[in-house]
């Protein structure tokens, strides 16, 4: 309850931070955009993680709130890196059950495109299937409406979850992410490599996008490239950055 108060204090002080870890396009070696996630800097000084207060946040249902800043904070941060010149730029955050649920998801997104100026195609929404299952028939009218905005979805951890083929056909979304534990494994645990690859090739012949999370060396970077998967993230290119820090990096790529 402590923290749960310090948490709705630190939201009202704006002690919450966005950082930015870097999407990769495979194709070209590019930075195409970039996934936004959240620290909490204390009073003290410290970075909290956010695996220590946003199941508390779920909770207590402050993720609500924190959620539509940290949806808010995207946008307005985009609209900065548009002005400065980096139109192309793609910014995902994600999304936690309650949040989603909650009575004005729909409102909050639309909200926020448009105090900024964004267009709806440079926000993309990360959804896990776990949290889709929960209630598939209204997850898939609510999906629905996200897609009449504009924004893009993605399946976050794909291949943890639950859903059977049958929903996923269902889900109006644009792209799956590879979760980490596969990619981890990937060139020495052919079942590690075996998923993966099923999961682009299944991708790809649904029409959707495909990006590896947890990308940690250039041997498990050459091997996604081979088989085709279009975007990568991890620590083998960037950590999550500060905001000017990230700007820095699409700086010296250009
Ligand atoms: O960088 P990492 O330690 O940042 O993130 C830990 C976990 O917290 C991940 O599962 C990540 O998806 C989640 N997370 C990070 N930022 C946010 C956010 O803004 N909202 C939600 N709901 N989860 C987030
Ligand atoms: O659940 P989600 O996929 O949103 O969480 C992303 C989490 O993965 C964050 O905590 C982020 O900091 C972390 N992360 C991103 N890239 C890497 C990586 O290359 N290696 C590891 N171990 N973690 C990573
Ligand atoms: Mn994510
Ligand atoms: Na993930």
């Amino acid at each position: 309850l402590d923290l749960e108060r310090a948490v709705r204090r630190a939201l009202e002080r704006g002690e919450f931070v966005l950082h930015y870890q870097a999407k990769v396009d495979l194709r070209n070696g590019l930075v195409c955009g970039a996934e936004a996630l959240i620290r909490w800097r204390r009073e003290n000084g410290t970075l909290e993680s956010p695996a220590n207060f946003i199941p508390l946040a779920e909770k207590s249902g402050l993720i609500v709130s924190l959620g539509a800043w940290v949806i808010d904070e995207a946008c307005r941060q985009l609209r900065s890196w548009r002005d400065a010149g980096w139109g192309d730029l793609c910014l995902a955050v994600n999304v936690s059950a309650r949040q989603f649920f909650a009575g004005d998801f729909h409102g909050v997104v639309s909200d926020a495109l448009h105090r900024h100026g964004i267009p709806a195609q440079c926000l993309e929404l990360e959804v896990t299937e776990s949290m889709l299952m929960e209630d598939p028939e209204r997850t898939i009218a609510i999906l629905h409406r996200l897609k009449q905005i504009g924004v893009k979805l993605s399946l976050d951890d794909f291949g943890t979850g639950y859903s059977g083929f049958a929903y996923l056909s269902r889900f109006p979304i644009d792209t799956l992410k590879i979760d980490q534990s596969f990619v981890r494994n990937i060139v020495v645990e052919p079942e590690a490599a075996m998923i993966a690859v099923s999961i682009i090739d299944l991708a790809h012949r649904m029409r959707l996008s495909v990006v590896a999370e947890g990308v940690e060396t250039e041997a498990q970077l050459g091997y996604l490239k081979s088989k085709d998967c279009d975007q990568m993230q991890g620590y083998f290119f960037a950590k999550p950055l500060p905001a000017d820090q990230f700007l820095g990096l699409l700086q010296d790529g250009k």
